[in-house]
């Protein structure tokens, strides 16, 4: 994949209507601070255009970047940050279940964890919700670069355990310090691009709605 051009083209707040684009879409969901606008910044190779910061709750809107006229990379609010208050997390958890499910151009989703911890009850619910509905999510295994080589079978292995996931659900191992795990992930990219109709939501059936 080469990237010629990225632009970030729409923001939604909790109670934006989503945009009805034609392009398809490609999700980064997972808990707050765990690295999905690293990854979004590493994959279109931009060092910030994608806003990140050490303290999670960083991204709160959902946001479109358009990549080479060609698909939308889609950046939404972590789950599970602590400091929000109880309602501030309902309308966000609310507003990332109402995207992934209402989206007609959604194609693939990617579900990032920290490699260096199992997964929590939220990332376990997330994954299972996901694959409810349709989508057979590809796990990221985030921060690569914080553990030793000799442990990264291990976690790998635990987050697998830890989220039920299916036997061929894919695990990358991702650094956006050394950019490790981008070409396999600009491989999927091109295969999911490919496939017309690729991995879909059912959000279109009214009883999902
Ligand atoms: N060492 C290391 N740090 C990383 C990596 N990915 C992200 N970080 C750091 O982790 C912090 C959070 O990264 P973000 O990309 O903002 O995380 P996010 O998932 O978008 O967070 P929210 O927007 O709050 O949900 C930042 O300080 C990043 O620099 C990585 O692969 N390695
Ligand atoms: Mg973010």
């Amino acid at each position: 994949m080469v990237i010629k051009s990225v632009q970030l083209e729409t923001v939604c707040g909790i109670t934006s209507k989503l945009p009805d684009n034609i392009l398809p879409e490609i999700a980064f969901a997972g808990k707050s601070n765990v690295g999905k606008s690293s990854l979004i910044n590493g994959i279109m190779n931009r060092k910030s255009l994608a806003r990140t910061s050490s303290q999670p709750g960083k991204t709160q809107t959902i946001n479109f970047y358009n990549v080479n006229e060609v698909f939308y990379l889609v950046d939404l609010p972590g789950y599970g940050y602590a400091k929000a208050n109880q309602e501030v997390k309902a309308q966000w958890g609310k507003m990332i279940e109402r995207y992934l499910h209402s989206s007609k151009q959604l194609k693939a989703v990617f579900l990032l964890i920290d490699i260096r911890h199992d997964p929590s009850a939220n990332d376990k619910q997330m994954y299972q919700w996901m694959r409810h509905y349709g989508f057979d999510p590809i796990i990221i295994a985030t921060k690569l670069d914080k553990i030793n080589r000799s442990q990264i079978q291990k976690q790998l292995k635990a987050i697998r355990v830890g989220l039920e996931a299916q036997k061929d659900t894919i695990i990358i191992p991702y650094s956006s310090l050394s950019k490790q795990g981008r070409e396999e992930i600009y491989d999927l990219l091109d295969s999911i691009l490919s496939e017309d109709g690729g991995i879909k939501a059912c959000g279109d059936n009214p009883e999902n709605m």
